[in-house]
């Protein structure tokens, strides 16, 4: 959908909330995307061609040879935190400011993480197909016995915002032994704040009952936990990947399930998604759900709201809200 102005142009890649499009429509000329077609690279080029801004939603992915293409665009404003899908050095080198959406979606995130430490620690989808099957005719004494929560230690690899939200409810809301593993220690005070240990990660993978990743994904990040680290975790444990596809091996993730070198594990996020490693499909110890873990309706509209305030911010204010290079703010 086109309309023709001579305001500035911009795409909106995907279906989004009205209310993006009609704020966007007071300062811009809006190409968007409401049948929500996924385009290939060469139709997102081709759209990209002659916009000066775009409206990402985190699956686009922005290098440099989409970016020779596209000589007029000065801004990508992802609705996502994780901007793994920019090249943001090749953006830097081109002049075109990256943009995330931080901080709206921490507390559901984290809300999130808990649901799918609940759902995989005691067996809550497996049961219910358990039960939908009709094959509950009696209680038993161990029917779908899970791992204990509250009390238990709880492993974060990542210990941004999002980690930090995880902390809180542990301690607070589960009384559980926090540690954790990070690029950079935090100060003690914060540790303090967040009764959360550091350790270094083998510690964390032998000690954890529970794993959670919400890391973020680099090059550096791939496979961080792959058959050698699934190989340290205690038999009991479950692990939960909140954070990208590829932080774990997900065809070692399966073996692991199936062998049961580990208990359980809950994905929201999958190497190549939306495909999913068909030996995760085959596992009964697995909780799977389609990366939704930010999706509330409040939340991806402040999501959403924030790659507005970065495209108006920057191309009608020159100040953008969240800018991850700003170095191109100094450019112009
Ligand atoms: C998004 C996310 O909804 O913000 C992020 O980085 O992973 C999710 O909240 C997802 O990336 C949609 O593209």
């Amino acid at each position: 959908m086109t309309q023709s102005s001579n305001k500035p142009r911009i795409l909106v890649t995907r279906a989004i909330f009205p209310s993006v499009i009609e704020r966007l429509s007071a300062h811009f000329s809006v190409e968007s995307n409401p049948e929500d077609t996924l385009w290939d690279r060469p139709q997102l080029m081709a759209r990209l061609v002659d916009k000066v801004g775009a409206f990402t939603t985190g699956t686009e992915r922005i290098d440099a040879e989409l970016l020779v293409h596209c000589p007029q665009l000065r801004i990508c404003a992802n609705m996502t935190v994780g901007y793994n899908n920019f090249d943001l050095p090749a953006m830097t080198a081109a002049g075109v400011l990256g943009t995330n959406a931080p901080d709206v979606l921490t507390e559901t995130t984290a809300d999130f993480g808990f649901a799918l430490l609940l759902a995989t620690a005691r067996r809550v989808t497996e049961s219910e197909h358990f039960l939908r099957a009709g094959l509950w005719t009696r209680w038993s004494y161990d029917m779908f016995s899970g791992a204990e929560v509250h009390g238990s230690t709880l492993g974060i690899i990542g210990m941004g915002r999002i980690g930090q939200a995880i902390a809180r409810r542990a301690a607070l809301g589960f009384g559980m032994q926090v540690i954790y593993h990070n690029r950079s220690r935090l100060d003690s005070a914060t540790e303090q704040a967040l009764s959360a240990r550091y350790v270094d990660k083998t510690t964390l993978l032998q000690s954890a009952d529970h794993i959670m990743l919400v890391l973020p994904y680099s090059a550096e990040a791939h496979h961080t936990i792959g058959a050698a680290e699934l190989a340290c975790m205690k038999p009991t444990a479950t692990l939960i990947n909140l954070a990208r596809g590829g932080i774990v091996d997900d065809a070692a993730l399966a073996q692991a399930l199936r062998n049961r070198t580990i208990a359980a594990a809950g994905l929201d996020v999958f190497e190549g998604e939306p495909r999913v490693h068909p030996g995760l499909l085959t596992v009964p110890n697995v909780v799977l759900t389609p990366h939704i873990a930010s999706a509330t309706a409040g939340t991806r509209q402040a999501m959403a709201d924030v790659a507005v305030d970065n495209l108006v911010g920057f191309l009608v204010h020159g100040q953008p809200r969240t800018p991850l290079n700003p170095q191109v703010l100094a450019l112009r």
